[in-house]
């Protein structure tokens, strides 16, 4: 039986991951924040099962910021495989909370990576990159050579967290890898980007609790994919013969009013009569033209993205009508 440990196991990907691994065989260990007390809802129905939670999976209270409270679990665990997707990932806070985020998504791959190299059998290494790294690229699509080159502080902390990971590959031996992640969503996606954002108020206002949706820039487009495929990635690229860096996207552009359209239609309601654009949710920089290009993986991994933007936004609409209006 094959040992993996994740940190960020309650986040959406992290909750998914654990799933895919489980349904593998793994023993999986995660670890979560004091702050949530394990009680986040991606990871409910894997807790209330007997035969799985503290038989195949083990929760583990721990701080990125505290190398000695990963420390223990992760020898406790000795791993064959690391999944590190813990990150402060939210890319507008990231310009509020720019030494934070450069501490827990920058600083917090580096403290991995290290304790990896020490640990007496080094497992493989994956890090959840992101197409943040490429900021607003002259060459599109992007794939593993476009020039990294962020205009967020998000980003310039996962470029961070990206080129550390290939000087451990090359310096250290380690099997080191990133996942050069385009955003991927899904109904576990957290409530404050911008597809759960859509379709949560849009079945808040379905259910007639909100009278109306206030976004950003809904012309800002992006590659949008479904965060069950990436996982597949995630695994797949440590399963691979040899470390290498692979982008996972879906090589198609979509703007948010494309996600507006889908999931006010999916209500049965008109978008023009309840949406809004304001200042406060327009960034002081948003990358252009992010699109990927992910033949790397296609080529070496198999992988393809399997489940489309538009049914992707329809399973997040249906379980969010599900949620309030029990539909
Ligand atoms: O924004 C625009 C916003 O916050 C998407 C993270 O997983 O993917 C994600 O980062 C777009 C941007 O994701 C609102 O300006 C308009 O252009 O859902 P988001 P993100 O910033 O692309 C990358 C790959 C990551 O690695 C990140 O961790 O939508 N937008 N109006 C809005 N965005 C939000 N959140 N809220 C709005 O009201």
């Amino acid at each position: 039986m094959k040992r993996a440990f994740i940190t960020g196991i309650e986040g959406q990907d992290g909750s998914y991951l654990a799933e895919l691994l489980l349904a593998k065989n793994y023993e999986v260990h995660g670890i979560f924040r004091h702050s949530t007390n394990g009680g986040a809802v991606n990871l409910r129905h894997l807790k209330a099962d007997p035969q799985i939670f503290e038989r195949t999976l083990f929760l583990h209270p721990a701080e990125l910021d505290d190398v000695d409270s990963i420390r223990v679990p992760l020898e406790q665990c000795a791993p064959d495989e690391i999944y590190h997707l813990a990150s402060q990932s939210h890319v507008g806070a990231s310009f509020e909370k720019v030494e934070e985020t450069c501490r827990i998504t920058g600083l917090g791959a580096l403290r991995l990576l290290e304790l990896t190299r020490k640990l007496p059998k080094a497992p493989r290494f994956f890090h959840a990159s992101s197409s943040e790294i490429f900021g607003s690229p002259e060459q599109s699509p992007q794939d593993e050579t476009t020039p990294v080159n962020p205009i967020t502080p998000y980003g310039c902390a996962k470029a961070f967290g990206t080129q550390m990971t290939r000087i451990y590959r090359k310096n250290f031996g380690l099997f080191a890898v990133n996942g050069i992640l385009f955003n991927h969503e899904s109904p576990r996606r957290g409530e404050n980007f911008v597809t759960r954002k859509i379709c949560r108020a849009v079945a808040a206002i379905k259910a007639g609790r909100r009278q109306e949706l206030v976004l950003g820039d809904t012309s800002a487009q992006r590659d949008w994919g479904h965060a069950r495929d990436y996982v597949r990635g995630m695994w797949l690229a440590l399963q691979h013969d040899t470390p290498e860096d692979f982008v996972f996207a879906t090589g198609k552009l979509h703007r948010v009013q494309d996600i507006v359209e889908l999931a006010f239609q999916a209500a049965g309601l008109e978008w023009q009569k309840f949406v809004r654009q304001e200042k406060q949710f327009f960034r002081p920089a948003d990358p252009r033209q992010v699109i990927g290009n992910a033949a790397k993986a296609k080529n070496l991994l198999d992988w393809q993205p399997e489940i489309s933007f538009e049914q992707t936004i329809a399973e997040m609409m249906a379980a969010e009508l599900h949620a309030v209006l029990n539909l």
